[in-house]
């Protein structure tokens, strides 16, 4: 008879107790110390047992035939996505491997390799998927990387030029504390929703926000809630809705600091002493720049949000403290830049940045963490060596890179030029996830002649490999977790044993490595055993560095979470700067926040101009579809992760991830609650699971992400049977200044489906054949 046990264990969405049986995970149960747990943990058991496991190591039919037959892979393949698999043993895959790597090495050399790998691999500071494919590349000559992510790529590159590196706004964000103590009113655009504050990069070990934002409604704060979805905001906020059209938040923005300019109730004296460049922000408000004046009746025309909604509003804004927040998904979007710009410019005009409660955030409600909590110090990690190839890609380009070798690209005033890229190597990422126009990315992702994939489970993105290597779950190693924004360590004890042949992705490299002939270059002498401790014994050293103390690996991985101190619990952001904005200058030109970008302007860039601008989205320009489709994150997951699992598969609709559709737009298609229905554009179409609710916008669809990618090819455009938003979204760029991906600004159309759909796939294994 098997034991059953009970350990803690950690996941980017927080701890949890792991009943185990012998070597199998049976459920995750909630941690007691968490005030909030998530249900996400529901998904770890059903999916690490589920039938989509990568149980052996295997390649492609099409690319097998291709090698034997002597060609260099398999370029310009057509059945990438569609093939069958042949099986191998460890054995023959490692001889392949290193085969192929030398050959790829020798013929095109390292800037061929790309190994941007982008996405959110697991918890864990040893076991972190992209940070061992770079250490072993690294040691290996080097491969083209990727630069920014999907999250705030817009952020990322505009914030260093008008106020200072986003990092620093996320890490010094104003505590929640300091909000209910000192805030009249919050303004929040695109909302605060809790379902994604269930995670954190690296983990959390307690969820506080829903305490925190209750504590700001009992102290009496307001809530307004600016977005298309009403469950932005947390119930207990009782926040007022004034949904906007997708897109538009800018112009509301606008509208608002139009009316404080007009009514004069802007602070001159703030403008004067801190900021750069409103003279020229004056000019495009009231029209003098361009002939349109940018008032409360612009503002409405373009956002469908009432004209004397935005004019009280702006009184109410200007008549005490107030915190504007912007939601980091209002960038993924076209010109995404824009309404980050204009958020600090209206937070500029009311003149409260660097008081407690005043001025603006970008990113409450991005992540748990975020006014909730801080890191005390660095934990350890695992070290990457040096990339000898310096060759990058803006990481939303994936698609643009692979079909278009040799073309060029702007990105934050410089110029780059795509390098021809004949190997994809990717671990801890789900690109036919995360990237937007899936039938395009199906087609780029043809061009190599080679593509490797570690993956836990049979993604889509492990289908369009050529090699599939299958690897541990973080259940399955020895870890532990430390949130990038976190204050406490969780043990992440090997739970379970990896099935089949699925082996821990340090020993595979090592053993690749091993036949490469360099493996120290690697291991530096390390097992996986003695790695886990060295990073934990490097995590002791910085504790003692900062005062504090760690216990012994063998106490800590079979105790429980160990928490330190909240460094800085009272934090206000920017009032270093307020205080004496000579001898705390920000990391601007200026040395001051602006709002008018002599730099930015002198890029010449139409999509981005020198100050805060309203562009129309490109679909609703184009006219391309009547609703507006968001495809934000999913409450049941993260991103595509487990998809498979107990809770995100049983809140499927008719097995496909639900669409909320409003009452006014779902009766006239004839689409009642539980229906089956097709969205398409000319990009591409999916089936969806209809949720009717008057929770959203008229006007406006929400389908979730994350539904794993299930083409059925051969129907028309290839459609998805699951409901994966990213066939329908463009990947076409913010703006040529950041080139982050604009996912959220897309439009379609939306029909019952009628007769029988077709089964989805997505959760069984591909289909293999034998050698
Ligand atoms: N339409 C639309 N698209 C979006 C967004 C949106 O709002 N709308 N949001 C974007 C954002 S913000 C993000 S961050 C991205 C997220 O995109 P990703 O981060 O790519 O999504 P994940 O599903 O987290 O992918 C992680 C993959 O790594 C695998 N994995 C986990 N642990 C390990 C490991 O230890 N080793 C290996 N080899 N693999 C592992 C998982 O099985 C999973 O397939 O999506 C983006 N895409
Ligand atoms: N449960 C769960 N939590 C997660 C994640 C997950 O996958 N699952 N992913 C994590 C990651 S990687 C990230 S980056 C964050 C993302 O966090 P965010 O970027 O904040 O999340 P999104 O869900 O993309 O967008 C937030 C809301 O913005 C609204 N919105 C969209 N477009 C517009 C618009 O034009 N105007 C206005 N006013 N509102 C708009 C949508 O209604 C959406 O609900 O979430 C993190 N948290
Ligand atoms: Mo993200």
């Amino acid at each position: 008879m098997s034991t059953r046990k009970t350990q803690v264990t950690a996941s980017h969405w927080g701890p949890g107790l792991a009943v185990t049986e012998g070597a199998r995970l049976v459920r995750v149960d909630p941690h007691p110390d968490d005030p909030a747990p998530s249900p996400i943990n529901g998904n770890i058991a059903s999916s690490l047992n589920g039938r989509a496991r990568v149980l052996r190591p295997a390649v492609r039919a099409g690319w097998l035939e291709a090698v034997m037959a002597g060609r260099g892979g398999d370029p310009s393949s057509g059945r990438r996505g569609r093939d069958a698999f042949v099986e191998l043993a460890w054995d023959e895959m490692f001889d392949l491997l290193a085969r192929e790597l030398t050959r790829m090495r020798a013929t095109h050399g390292n800037e061929a390799i790309f190994a941007g790998t982008y996405g959110w691999s697991s918890a864990g500071r040893v076991h972190h998927a992209q940070s061992q494919l770079k250490r072993f590349l690294n040691t290996q000559g080097g491969f083209v990387r990727s630069r920014g992510n999907y999250s705030y790529n817009a952020a990322l590159v505009l914030m260093p030029h008008i106020v200072g590196s986003y990092r620093d706004h996320v890490v010094q964000a104003t505590r929640w504390p300091v909000i209910a103590q000192h805030s009249k009113l919050v303004v929040m655009f695109g909302g605060m929703a809790m379902r994604n504050t269930q995670v954190s990069d690296g983990g959390v070990a307690r969820h506080r926000m829903a305490d925190n934002l209750r504590a700001c409604a009992e102290a009496g704060v307001r809530f307004v809630n600016v977005s298309p979805l009403r469950d932005d905001a947390a119930e207990s906020l009782g926040a007022e809705w004034l949904p906007p059209k997708p897109g538009t938040d800018t112009a509301v923005m606008m509208g608002l600091a139009h009316t404080l300019l007009a009514e004069g109730l802007h602070d001159a004296a703030f403008l004067a002493r801190y900021t750069t460049g409103f003279d020229r922000v004056a000019a495009y408000l009231t029209g003098r720049a361009d002939g349109v004046v940018k008032d409360a009746d612009w503002a409405s025309a373009i956002s469908g949000v009432p004209a004397d909604r935005i004019r009280t509003l702006a009184r109410e804004m200007a008549a005490g403290r107030t915190m504007i927040s912007c939601a980091a998904g209002l960038q993924r979007a076209d010109y995404g830049e824009q309404p980050l710009w204009m958020t600090v410019t209206l937070a500029a005009m009311l003149g409260q940045i660097g008081l407690p409660g005043g001025g603006y955030t970008i990113g409450y409600g991005v992540n748990a963490n975020i006014g909730n909590m801080g890191r005390p110090f660095r934990w350890g990690a695992l070290g990457q060596g040096e990339n000898p190839v310096d060759a990058f890609i803006p990481v939303a380009m994936v698609a643009d890179m692979l079909l278009n070798p040799g073309g060029a690209y702007a990105y934050d005033g410089t110029k780059g030029v795509f390098p021809d890229i004949r190997m994809v190597w990717w671990a801890g990422g789900n690109p036919f996830h995360h990237h937007q126009d899936l039938n395009r990315l199906h087609l780029a992702f043809q061009r190599p002649e080679t593509v490797i994939v570690n993956e836990i489970n049979w993604t889509a993105t492990a289908r369009h490999a050529d090699i599939v290597l299958p690897v541990a779950a973080p259940q399955e190693r020895e870890d532990f977790a430390g949130g990038q924004s976190d204050n406490a360590l969780v043990p992440m004890p090997r739970l379970a044993a990896p099935p089949g042949e699925a082996r821990v992705e340090f020993e595979i490299y090592a053993e690749l490595a091993r036949r490469l002939g360099n493996p120290e270059a690697f291991t530096k002498g390390h097992d996986t055993r003695s790695l886990v401790r060295q990073i934990w014994a490097e995590t002791r050293a910085a504790a003692e560095a900062w005062g504090g103390s760690l216990p012994e690996w063998g106490d800590f991985i079979q105790g429980d979470i160990v928490e330190l101190p909240d460094p800085a619990p009272m934090q206000v952001f920017l009032a270093e700067f307020r205080a004496d904005p000579e001898g705390h200058p920000l990391p601007t030109p200026s040395g001051r926040i602006e709002l008018y970008s002599e730099r930015i302007a002198g890029f010449e860039l139409a999509e981005c101009p020198g100050h805060a601008s309203y562009l129309p989205p490109r679909d609703v320009v184009a006219q391309t579809g009547p609703l507006y489709l968001l495809s934000g994150q999913p409450a049941t997951r993260l991103h595509s992760q487990f998809d498979n699992g107990a809770y995100s598969v049983g809140r499927k609709i008719a097995g496909r991830e639900p669409v909320l559709i409003h009452p006014e737009d779902a009766e006239p298609r004839g689409i009642a609650d539980g229906d089956v229905v097709e969205l398409s554009n000319a990009r591409g179409r999916c089936l969806a699971g209809a949720r009717v609710t008057d929770t959203i916008r008229p006007g406006c669809v929400f389908l979730w992400t994350g539904a794993w990618y299930d083409p059925e090819y051969g129907a028309p455009q290839n459609r998805d049977r699951h409901g994966n938003p990213n066939v329908l979204t463009h990947d076409l760029r913010t703006s040529p200044l950041s080139q982050g991906p604009a996912a959220h600004s897309a439009m379609v159309e939306i029909a019952r489906f009628d007769g029988d759909p077709p089964p989805v796939q997505a959760h069984e294994p591909p289909p293999f054949k034998p050698r």
